[in-house]
């Protein structure tokens, strides 16, 4: 019995990791905003992001083309030597992807604020900022994240990270995924990217598929085999 439960166990291990292999990436063009390359020497340089379009005031930035104004970040910054920036301006991107029903997706961004920035000269900084997952078509809202609920520290960039289940009926089902970088002010930073599918739902009150309740239930049944067999001993 103590082997059969060992072999359930492992059996649904397995399948459960059957979820994890379906993650497919989806293509965030310019993920890490290095394009175009503004390269050095200083004094700063930005441009406009290649494949994203701003709304406002944002662009891409040079961080090493920066320092002579002080050193703006207290580590290096995520992902290659270039970062996204929003004065008060949105930037987004469409993305080739259609948005399918019963799938979960994922975004991930890295957000930072400067520590060259003086709150006291530029009153408001830090400001308010977001990140969401929207329907290119309607413009609805999937799901956002912004400052109140993850706290980013002065002169550091915070690992970001938001998941929407997508229901079986919705008006924007077909549409593309569309990904929005938002700040009310001077000025919130972004970098590095990435969204995720997931073909089967991750939510944890989704009804779980048949062949998966076949498995809980023998292991249930061998769980509770193995508790009468071990009182029937104590009896004896
Ligand atoms: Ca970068």
């Amino acid at each position: 019995m103590k082997r059969l439960t060992i072999g359930l166990l492992m059996l649904a291990v397995l399948m459960s990791m059957g979820s994890a292999e379906a993650a497919i990436q989806i293509d965030v063009k310019n993920h890490s905003f290095e394009l175009p390359s503004l390269g050095s020497p200083p004094p700063w340089l930005v441009a406009e992001p290649d494949d994203w379009y701003v709304v406002g005031r944002g662009g891409t930035w040079n961080v090493g083309s920066h320092l002579e104004d002080g050193i703006p970040f207290a580590e290096a910054i995520p992902d290659g030597s270039q970062v996204a920036y929003s004065n008060g301006g949105m930037l987004a991107q469409t993305l080739d992807a259609t948005i399918l029903a019963d799938m979960l997706y994922t975004l991930d961004v890295a957000v930072g604020f400067r520590q060259d920035i003086d709150p006291v000269v530029y009153q408001g900084f830090p400001p308010n900022w977001s990140v969401g997952l929207y329907s290119a078509g309607d413009g609805t809202l999937l799901a956002s994240l912004d400052q109140t609920s993850v706290i980013i520290p002065i002169g550091y960039f915070e690992e970001v990270s938001l998941d929407f289940v997508v229901p079986d009926a919705a008006a924007y089902l077909g549409d593309d995924l569309q990904v929005r970088l938002y700040s009310s002010g001077l000025q919130t930073n972004f970098d590095n990217v990435r969204v995720t599918q997931y073909e089967r739902s991750l939510d944890t009150n989704v009804v779980p598929e048949p062949a998966s309740l076949i498995v809980w239930t023998l292991l249930g049944a061998a769980c509770a085999a193995v508790v009468v067999i071990r009182r029937r001993r104590r009896v004896a």
